[in-house]
Protein backbone atom coordinates (compact mmCIF):
# COMPACT_ATOMS: atom_id res chain seq x y z
CA UNK A 1 0.00 0.00 0.00
CA UNK A 2 2.61 2.48 1.07
CA UNK A 3 4.63 1.80 -1.92
CA UNK A 4 2.08 2.35 -4.09
CA UNK A 5 1.16 5.60 -2.68
CA UNK A 6 4.93 6.87 -2.66
CA UNK A 7 5.56 6.08 -6.05
CA UNK A 8 2.06 8.31 -6.79
CA UNK A 9 3.94 11.07 -5.14
CA UNK A 10 6.55 10.77 -6.73
CA UNK A 11 4.85 10.83 -10.22
CA UNK A 12 2.97 13.80 -8.40
CA UNK A 13 6.29 15.38 -7.60
CA UNK A 14 7.58 15.13 -10.79
CA UNK A 15 4.97 16.70 -12.38
CA UNK A 16 4.61 19.36 -10.28
CA UNK A 17 8.34 19.93 -10.89
CA UNK A 18 7.71 20.11 -14.35
CA UNK A 19 4.47 22.44 -13.89
CA UNK A 20 6.67 24.80 -11.52
CA UNK A 21 4.01 23.90 -8.16
CA UNK A 22 4.35 22.39 -5.55
CA UNK A 23 2.42 19.64 -4.90
CA UNK A 24 1.57 17.36 -2.23
CA UNK A 25 -1.01 14.99 -0.67
CA UNK A 26 -2.46 16.32 2.75
CA UNK A 27 -3.35 13.46 4.58
CA UNK A 28 -0.32 11.42 3.36
CA UNK A 29 0.70 9.59 6.65
CA UNK A 30 5.06 9.23 5.47
CA UNK A 31 5.95 12.32 6.17
CA UNK A 32 9.45 12.11 4.56
CA UNK A 33 7.79 13.10 1.68
CA UNK A 34 6.17 16.15 3.48
CA UNK A 35 9.01 17.16 3.96
CA UNK A 36 10.34 16.72 0.61
CA UNK A 37 7.37 19.03 -0.29
CA UNK A 38 7.87 21.78 2.14
CA UNK A 39 11.38 21.80 0.84
CA UNK A 40 10.32 22.17 -2.54
CA UNK A 41 7.87 24.74 -1.39
CA UNK A 42 10.43 26.53 0.26
CA UNK A 43 12.43 26.65 -2.17
CA UNK A 44 9.91 27.11 -5.37
CA UNK A 45 8.29 29.99 -3.49
CA UNK A 46 6.56 31.19 -6.53
CA UNK A 47 4.64 28.76 -6.71
CA UNK A 48 0.81 29.88 -7.11
CA UNK A 49 -0.85 30.49 -4.23
CA UNK A 50 -4.21 29.12 -5.12
CA UNK A 51 -2.74 25.31 -6.27
CA UNK A 52 -5.23 22.82 -4.89
CA UNK A 53 -2.36 20.45 -4.61
CA UNK A 54 -0.28 22.39 -2.21
CA UNK A 55 -1.12 21.15 1.33
CA UNK A 56 -2.63 23.04 3.85
CA UNK A 57 -2.08 21.70 7.12
CA UNK A 58 1.80 22.23 7.42
CA UNK A 59 1.40 26.20 8.08
CA UNK A 60 3.96 25.89 11.24
CA UNK A 61 6.89 24.85 9.58
CA UNK A 62 9.25 23.75 12.59
CA UNK A 63 6.09 21.72 14.39
CA UNK A 64 6.23 19.70 11.12
CA UNK A 65 9.71 19.35 10.71
CA UNK A 66 10.28 17.82 14.03
CA UNK A 67 7.44 15.84 13.42
CA UNK A 68 9.28 14.59 10.44
CA UNK A 69 12.67 13.85 11.83
CA UNK A 70 10.87 11.19 14.03
CA UNK A 71 8.65 8.97 11.44
CA UNK A 72 11.56 9.19 9.40
CA UNK A 73 12.94 7.27 11.80
CA UNK A 74 10.18 5.14 12.05
CA UNK A 75 9.88 4.69 8.43
CA UNK A 76 13.70 3.39 7.89
CA UNK A 77 12.77 0.83 10.66
CA UNK A 78 9.87 -0.39 9.46
CA UNK A 79 10.53 0.33 5.46
CA UNK A 80 11.93 -2.72 3.76
CA UNK A 81 15.38 -3.27 2.50
CA UNK A 82 13.76 -2.42 -1.10
CA UNK A 83 15.49 0.86 -0.98
CA UNK A 84 12.19 2.78 -1.83
CA UNK A 85 12.88 6.14 -0.03
CA UNK A 86 15.42 8.18 -0.96
CA UNK A 87 17.11 8.10 2.66
CA UNK A 88 18.00 4.44 1.56
CA UNK A 89 18.63 5.40 -1.49
CA UNK A 90 20.86 7.73 0.10
CA UNK A 91 24.15 5.72 0.65
CA UNK A 92 26.35 8.84 0.04
CA UNK A 93 28.06 10.95 1.84
CA UNK A 94 27.96 14.63 1.69
CA UNK A 95 30.98 16.22 -0.30
CA UNK A 96 32.59 19.02 1.88
CA UNK A 97 35.00 21.86 -0.14
CA UNK A 98 36.67 24.58 1.87
CA UNK A 99 40.45 26.10 1.96
CA UNK A 100 42.52 26.89 4.49
CA UNK A 101 42.18 30.25 5.76
CA UNK A 102 43.24 33.49 7.13
CA UNK A 103 41.12 35.89 9.82
CA UNK A 104 42.49 38.96 11.61
CA UNK A 105 43.49 39.05 15.03
CA UNK A 106 39.63 40.34 16.39
CA UNK A 107 37.61 39.73 13.51
CA UNK A 108 34.42 38.05 13.99
CA UNK A 109 33.77 35.83 11.40
CA UNK A 110 31.51 32.82 10.48
CA UNK A 111 33.29 29.28 10.33
CA UNK A 112 30.42 27.86 7.98
CA UNK A 113 31.69 31.05 5.41
CA UNK A 114 34.44 29.36 4.51
CA UNK A 115 33.28 25.40 3.42
CA UNK A 116 30.14 24.36 0.92
CA UNK A 117 28.91 21.05 1.14
CA UNK A 118 26.62 19.07 -1.70
CA UNK A 119 25.02 16.09 -1.18
CA UNK A 120 23.05 13.60 -3.69
CA UNK A 121 19.75 13.83 -2.61
CA UNK A 122 19.89 15.70 0.61
CA UNK A 123 20.11 20.28 -0.42
CA UNK A 124 21.40 21.15 3.13
CA UNK A 125 23.48 18.70 5.19
CA UNK A 126 24.19 19.77 8.51
CA UNK A 127 27.23 21.13 9.21
CA UNK A 128 28.92 20.91 12.52
CA UNK A 129 32.11 22.07 13.51
CA UNK A 130 34.96 21.46 15.90
CA UNK A 131 37.10 24.51 16.47
CA UNK A 132 38.41 23.43 20.06
CA UNK A 133 42.02 23.61 18.96
CA UNK A 134 41.20 26.80 17.69
CA UNK A 135 42.84 30.07 20.00
CA UNK A 136 41.48 33.25 19.03
CA UNK A 137 43.56 35.06 21.38
CA UNK A 138 46.62 33.79 20.22
CA UNK A 139 47.92 34.21 16.52
CA UNK A 140 48.84 31.21 15.06
CA UNK A 141 47.54 28.41 12.52
CA UNK A 142 44.75 25.66 13.90
CA UNK A 143 42.87 22.61 12.38
CA UNK A 144 39.04 23.55 12.20
CA UNK A 145 37.12 20.28 11.51
CA UNK A 146 33.90 20.26 9.86
CA UNK A 147 31.51 16.96 9.58
CA UNK A 148 28.77 17.40 7.34
CA UNK A 149 25.95 14.82 7.69
CA UNK A 150 22.83 14.37 5.32
CA UNK A 151 19.29 13.44 6.29
CA UNK A 152 20.44 9.62 5.82
CA UNK A 153 23.17 9.91 8.60
CA UNK A 154 25.86 9.66 6.18
CA UNK A 155 28.75 11.83 7.16
CA UNK A 156 32.32 12.90 5.69
CA UNK A 157 34.50 15.10 7.56
CA UNK A 158 37.20 17.61 6.02
CA UNK A 159 39.85 19.40 8.00
CA UNK A 160 41.05 23.04 6.81
CA UNK A 161 43.46 25.03 8.63
CA UNK A 162 42.56 29.13 10.12
CA UNK A 163 45.54 30.86 10.62
CA UNK A 164 44.82 33.93 13.29
CA UNK A 165 47.54 36.57 12.18
CA UNK A 166 48.12 40.17 13.53
CA UNK A 167 48.93 43.64 11.93
CA UNK A 168 52.02 44.75 12.81
CA UNK A 169 51.37 47.24 15.83
CA UNK A 170 48.89 45.05 17.11
CA UNK A 171 47.72 44.53 20.82
CA UNK A 172 46.66 40.92 21.52
CA UNK A 173 48.68 39.70 24.37
CA UNK A 174 46.88 40.75 27.67
CA UNK A 175 48.57 41.90 30.23
CA UNK A 176 50.85 39.95 32.98
CA UNK A 177 49.59 40.22 36.50
CA UNK A 178 52.19 38.81 39.18
CA UNK A 179 51.88 38.46 42.32
CA UNK A 180 51.83 35.76 45.27
CA UNK A 181 49.45 34.34 47.91
CA UNK A 182 49.59 37.19 51.59
CA UNK A 183 48.37 37.20 54.86
CA UNK A 184 48.25 39.99 57.43
CA UNK A 185 47.65 40.16 61.05
CA UNK A 186 44.43 39.96 62.81
CA UNK A 187 43.55 43.86 62.67
CA UNK A 188 45.23 45.36 60.39
CA UNK A 189 44.52 46.92 56.87
CA UNK A 190 45.08 45.42 53.86
CA UNK A 191 46.29 47.38 50.46
CA UNK A 192 45.11 44.75 47.62
CA UNK A 193 46.80 46.79 45.01
CA UNK A 194 50.42 46.45 46.40
CA UNK A 195 50.21 42.48 46.16
CA UNK A 196 50.85 42.70 42.18
CA UNK A 197 52.64 43.94 39.39
CA UNK A 198 51.22 44.71 36.37
CA UNK A 199 52.69 44.85 32.72
CA UNK A 200 51.48 44.90 29.08
CA UNK A 201 53.77 44.66 26.24
CA UNK A 202 51.87 47.77 24.64
CA UNK A 203 49.58 49.17 27.40
CA UNK A 204 51.56 51.33 30.15
CA UNK A 205 48.78 51.19 32.24
CA UNK A 206 46.24 48.68 31.84
CA UNK A 207 42.97 48.71 34.37
CA UNK A 208 43.31 46.54 36.96
CA UNK A 209 40.03 45.00 38.92
CA UNK A 210 39.90 44.24 42.29
CA UNK A 211 36.90 41.92 43.75
CA UNK A 212 37.53 41.41 47.25
CA UNK A 213 33.60 40.68 47.98
CA UNK A 214 35.28 37.05 49.44
CA UNK A 215 36.85 38.85 52.27
CA UNK A 216 35.91 38.94 55.82
CA UNK A 217 38.56 40.98 57.35
CA UNK A 218 36.98 40.86 60.76
CA UNK A 219 37.25 36.75 60.56
CA UNK A 220 40.48 34.95 60.80
CA UNK A 221 40.72 32.82 57.71
CA UNK A 222 41.89 32.38 53.90
CA UNK A 223 40.20 34.03 51.09
CA UNK A 224 40.53 34.38 47.76
CA UNK A 225 41.07 37.83 45.95
CA UNK A 226 40.65 37.92 42.25
CA UNK A 227 42.63 40.54 39.93
CA UNK A 228 41.68 41.40 36.76
CA UNK A 229 44.14 43.31 34.46
CA UNK A 230 42.71 44.54 30.91
CA UNK A 231 44.36 46.58 28.45
CA UNK A 232 43.99 49.47 26.53
CA UNK A 233 43.04 46.41 23.21
CA UNK A 234 40.66 45.01 25.89
CA UNK A 235 43.00 41.85 26.16
CA UNK A 236 42.38 40.98 29.73
CA UNK A 237 43.48 38.38 32.52
CA UNK A 238 43.18 37.34 35.58
CA UNK A 239 44.83 36.31 38.66
CA UNK A 240 43.45 34.95 42.31
CA UNK A 241 45.41 35.40 45.18
CA UNK A 242 44.76 33.95 48.88
CA UNK A 243 44.65 36.66 51.92
CA UNK A 244 45.47 34.68 54.98
CA UNK A 245 44.11 36.94 57.84
CA UNK A 246 45.80 35.22 60.83
CA UNK A 247 44.45 34.41 64.22
CA UNK A 248 45.09 37.41 66.87
CA UNK A 249 47.97 35.97 69.00
CA UNK A 250 48.46 39.44 71.03
CA UNK A 251 45.54 40.30 73.72
CA UNK A 252 45.77 43.21 71.45
CA UNK A 253 44.23 41.70 68.81
CA UNK A 254 42.14 39.18 70.05
CA UNK A 255 40.47 42.36 71.79
CA UNK A 256 39.74 44.14 68.62
CA UNK A 257 38.32 40.64 67.28
CA UNK A 258 35.89 40.17 70.43
CA UNK A 259 34.81 44.11 70.36
CA UNK A 260 33.91 43.69 66.44
CA UNK A 261 32.20 40.17 67.14
CA UNK A 262 30.28 42.24 70.16
CA UNK A 263 28.80 44.82 68.06
CA UNK A 264 27.87 42.59 65.14
CA UNK A 265 25.96 40.72 67.72
CA UNK A 266 24.92 43.49 69.30
CA UNK A 267 23.36 45.32 66.21
CA UNK A 268 21.44 41.92 65.34
CA UNK A 269 19.90 41.48 68.80
CA UNK A 270 18.79 44.87 69.93
CA UNK A 271 17.59 48.14 68.60
CA UNK A 272 18.69 51.43 69.93
CA UNK A 273 15.36 52.42 70.82
CA UNK A 274 15.33 49.65 73.79
CA UNK A 275 16.29 50.54 77.56
CA UNK A 276 19.25 49.34 78.91
CA UNK A 277 17.46 46.89 81.11
CA UNK A 278 15.71 45.22 77.60
CA UNK A 279 19.12 45.38 76.10
CA UNK A 280 20.67 43.57 79.07
CA UNK A 281 17.63 40.62 78.79
CA UNK A 282 18.78 40.06 75.15
CA UNK A 283 22.21 39.64 76.30
CA UNK A 284 21.68 37.44 79.00
CA UNK A 285 19.49 35.31 76.67
CA UNK A 286 21.43 35.08 73.59
CA UNK A 287 25.15 34.53 75.92
CA UNK A 288 22.91 31.61 78.28
CA UNK A 289 20.70 30.17 75.20
CA UNK A 290 22.15 28.19 72.07
CA UNK A 291 24.85 30.27 70.89
CA UNK A 292 27.49 29.35 73.36
CA UNK A 293 27.76 24.90 73.61
CA UNK A 294 29.15 23.86 77.16
CA UNK A 295 32.29 22.26 77.51
CA UNK A 296 34.32 21.31 80.75
CA UNK A 297 37.15 24.03 80.42
CA UNK A 298 38.10 26.79 78.90
CA UNK A 299 41.59 29.39 79.10
CA UNK A 300 40.55 31.64 82.19
CA UNK A 301 44.15 33.89 81.89
CA UNK A 302 41.97 36.77 80.60
CA UNK A 303 38.18 37.87 80.25
CA UNK A 304 39.27 38.68 76.42
CA UNK A 305 40.82 34.95 76.02
CA UNK A 306 37.94 33.59 77.21
CA UNK A 307 35.39 35.82 75.24
CA UNK A 308 37.69 35.28 71.90
CA UNK A 309 37.24 31.59 72.47
CA UNK A 310 33.55 31.88 72.99
CA UNK A 311 33.28 33.99 69.62
CA UNK A 312 35.26 31.91 67.64
CA UNK A 313 34.72 28.73 69.16
CA UNK A 314 31.35 29.19 69.95
CA UNK A 315 32.27 26.62 72.94
CA UNK A 316 32.98 26.69 76.53
CA UNK A 317 32.40 27.08 80.75
CA UNK A 318 31.31 29.25 82.90
CA UNK A 319 34.12 31.35 82.39
CA UNK A 320 33.34 31.94 78.37
CA UNK A 321 29.53 32.39 79.30
CA UNK A 322 31.01 35.25 81.52
CA UNK A 323 33.26 36.77 79.31
CA UNK A 324 30.91 36.83 76.34
CA UNK A 325 28.10 38.71 78.25
CA UNK A 326 30.81 41.05 79.26
CA UNK A 327 31.86 42.08 75.82
CA UNK A 328 28.21 42.24 74.77
CA UNK A 329 27.94 44.70 77.95
CA UNK A 330 30.75 46.82 77.03
CA UNK A 331 29.42 46.90 73.68
CA UNK A 332 25.98 47.95 74.80
CA UNK A 333 27.32 50.52 77.31
CA UNK A 334 26.22 48.90 80.44
CA UNK A 335 27.94 48.96 83.38
CA UNK A 336 29.50 45.31 84.45
CA UNK A 337 31.56 44.03 87.40
CA UNK A 338 33.18 40.56 87.40
CA UNK A 339 32.70 38.49 89.78
CA UNK A 340 34.46 34.82 90.70
CA UNK A 341 33.13 32.40 93.48
CA UNK A 342 35.50 32.06 96.79
CA UNK A 343 36.32 29.00 97.11
CA UNK A 344 36.71 27.75 100.22
CA UNK A 345 39.63 24.72 99.54
CA UNK A 346 41.24 24.17 96.74
CA UNK A 347 39.52 21.24 95.20
CA UNK A 348 36.26 22.99 94.90
CA UNK A 349 34.67 24.31 91.37
CA UNK A 350 35.72 27.80 90.03
CA UNK A 351 32.61 29.90 88.89
CA UNK A 352 32.28 33.62 87.34
CA UNK A 353 29.33 35.35 86.64
CA UNK A 354 28.42 39.14 86.51
CA UNK A 355 26.94 42.40 88.57
CA UNK A 356 25.38 44.16 86.00
CA UNK A 357 23.94 47.60 86.88
CA UNK A 358 21.51 49.46 84.68
CA UNK A 359 20.69 52.70 86.46
CA UNK A 360 18.94 50.61 89.47
CA UNK A 361 21.56 49.41 90.76
CA UNK A 362 23.63 46.29 90.67
CA UNK A 363 22.32 42.71 90.58
CA UNK A 364 23.75 39.38 89.45
CA UNK A 365 23.34 38.14 85.87
CA UNK A 366 24.86 35.03 85.50
CA UNK A 367 24.41 33.17 81.82
CA UNK A 368 26.16 29.81 82.76
CA UNK A 369 23.03 27.45 81.28
CA UNK A 370 23.03 25.28 84.42
CA UNK A 371 22.26 21.38 83.61
CA UNK A 372 18.48 20.50 83.43
CA UNK A 373 17.61 19.38 86.79
CA UNK A 374 18.45 22.86 87.75
CA UNK A 375 16.45 24.84 85.33
CA UNK A 376 14.88 27.37 87.20
CA UNK A 377 18.27 28.44 86.85
CA UNK A 378 17.08 31.93 85.82
CA UNK A 379 19.88 34.57 87.32
CA UNK A 380 18.91 37.76 85.00
CA UNK A 381 19.34 40.47 87.18
CA UNK A 382 18.92 39.19 90.96
CA UNK A 383 19.90 39.93 94.41
CA UNK A 384 22.41 38.23 96.91
CA UNK A 385 18.87 36.92 98.37
CA UNK A 386 18.07 35.16 95.07
CA UNK A 387 21.33 34.01 94.18
CA UNK A 388 21.54 32.22 97.58
CA UNK A 389 18.30 30.94 97.73
CA UNK A 390 18.73 28.92 94.38
CA UNK A 391 22.33 28.01 95.43
CA UNK A 392 21.02 26.30 98.96
CA UNK A 393 18.37 24.42 96.79
CA UNK A 394 20.53 23.24 94.00
CA UNK A 395 24.54 24.22 94.17
CA UNK A 396 26.00 24.71 97.44
CA UNK A 397 28.00 28.17 97.65
CA UNK A 398 27.83 28.67 93.79
CA UNK A 399 27.59 32.30 93.89
CA UNK A 400 29.54 32.94 97.27
CA UNK A 401 31.77 35.61 97.02
CA UNK A 402 33.97 37.89 99.03
CA UNK A 403 32.23 41.23 99.37
CA UNK A 404 35.49 43.23 99.58
CA UNK A 405 35.78 45.52 96.62
CA UNK A 406 32.92 44.28 95.36
CA UNK A 407 30.13 46.76 94.45
CA UNK A 408 26.99 46.49 97.06
CA UNK A 409 24.42 44.62 95.38
CA UNK A 410 20.29 46.01 95.31
CA UNK A 411 18.27 44.03 97.92
CA UNK A 412 14.73 45.45 96.05
CA UNK A 413 13.79 42.20 93.97
CA UNK A 414 12.87 43.19 90.39
CA UNK A 415 12.10 39.63 89.26
CA UNK A 416 8.64 40.51 88.93
CA UNK A 417 9.63 41.99 85.69
CA UNK A 418 10.98 39.44 83.66
CA UNK A 419 8.92 36.91 82.19
CA UNK A 420 11.51 33.95 81.72
CA UNK A 421 8.83 31.60 79.90
CA UNK A 422 8.12 34.73 77.44
CA UNK A 423 11.44 35.72 77.15
CA UNK A 424 10.41 39.32 77.75
CA UNK A 425 10.12 41.78 80.34
CA UNK A 426 6.91 42.66 81.47
CA UNK A 427 7.29 46.39 81.90
CA1 LIG B 1 24.04 11.65 0.49
CA1 LIG C 1 48.71 43.99 25.62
Amino acid sequence: MKRITLTVVSMLLLIALALNITACVSEQENTDNQSKCENLYEAESEAPEDSSLIFSENEDTSESSSETESSETESSETESSEGETEEENDTVPPELKGEDFEILFGETFDYKSFVTVTDDYDAAPEISVDNSKVDLKKPGTYNVVYTATDKAGNSSSLTIKLTVKVLPGTDYTPPKITGKNFSIEFGDSVSYRNQVTVTDDYDEAPTLKIDNSKVDLDSPGTYTVIYTATDKSGNSSQLKLKLTVKEPISLEKMEEYVTVQAQKILASITKDSMTPLEKAYKIYRWTKYNHIAYSKTSDKSHWIVGAYNGFKNRRGDCFTYFAVSKALLIAAGIETFDMEKHRTDEKATRHYWALVNVGDGWYHMDCTPFAAKRKNANFFMVTNEEIWAWDDKYYKGEHTYLPEGVPEVATESIQDRVNYNWASLKY
